[in-house]
């Protein structure tokens, strides 16, 4: 998976892509992450990428100029499954979409600053508008590096153990349930008897039991149109 990012902002996505999941996934060879600074792509003298918006409105617009050779030129190099744009008033990212994303080869992201971009580019050229959530963001660039992480991943190899993405809360609907680790007691505080018992359906169950239950109290939502017993 390649994944180009235009950004005015490149230093803010910097560090999100040089450690952990992201980082061993492009060291592996399996994502390829390119981060431009639309500045690269404007012709004023001033390197301007930023222009006041028709009409009335308060603020700034991202630059028509730049932003559009920016898009033609990377797409004259290849084809893009999707042109991303971040945005606070696009469909809200949820993992069934970054599942159906993570299986795209390449995939344009567009980080909106000040008040936006252009609505024509939204209209003619960006084929997906996401946000992350119900909340302000200064720009595009942080939830462009959490879709970057979130779709990268999934890229098979590059996280080793290859049933930990799929348990991952929200894989199967449910949030993840407790995880406990060594030692059995600390503090006082007890790892409960199942995870010790050795005894794997038993395990497999509560589990299942815990997701379950974790979900129907903070998530009732994630249920609604869904069986409510477990294995139903
Ligand atoms: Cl994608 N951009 C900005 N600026 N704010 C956001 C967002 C995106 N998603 C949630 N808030």
């Amino acid at each position: 998976m390649r994944i180009d990012i235009l950004t005015v902002l490149p230093g803010l996505l910097s560090g999100p892509f040089s450690e952990s999941i992201v980082k061993r996934g492009i060291e592996k060879g399996l994502v390829e992450v390119h981060v431009h600074d639309l500045r690269n792509w404007s012709t004023n003298k001033h390197k301007k990428v930023d222009d006041a918006p028709f009409g009335t409105a308060a603020g700034m617009v991202l630059a028509m100029q730049p932003l559009h050779d920016a898009i033609t030129s990377l797409q004259a190099e290849r084809d893009y499954d999707e042109v991303i744009f971040l945005t606070p008033d696009g469909e809200q990212l949820k993992q069934g979409r970054v599942n159906q994303l993570s299986l795209s080869g390449n995939l344009l992201m567009i980080c909106g600053h000040y008040k936006g971009i252009d609505q024509r580019l939204r209209d003619h050229v960006v084929t997906l508008e996401i946000s992350i959530g119900d909340y302000v963001l200064s720009g595009g660039e942080l939830a462009a590096a959490v879709l970057t992480d979130a779709l990268v991943r999934l890229v098979p190899g590059v996280i080793g153990d290859e049933t930990s993405a799929l348990s991952d809360s929200f894989q199967d609907g449910l949030l993840a349930p407790p995880v406990y680790t060594r030692p059995a007691e600390y503090n006082g505080w007890r790892v409960p008897d199942v995870l010790l018992s050795g005894n794997h359906a038993a395990i497999d169950q509560w589990q299942e039991e815990q997701a379950l239950a974790r979900t129907r109290e903070r998530r009732p939502d994630l249920l609604e149109g869904k069986d409510s017993e477990p294995g139903a």
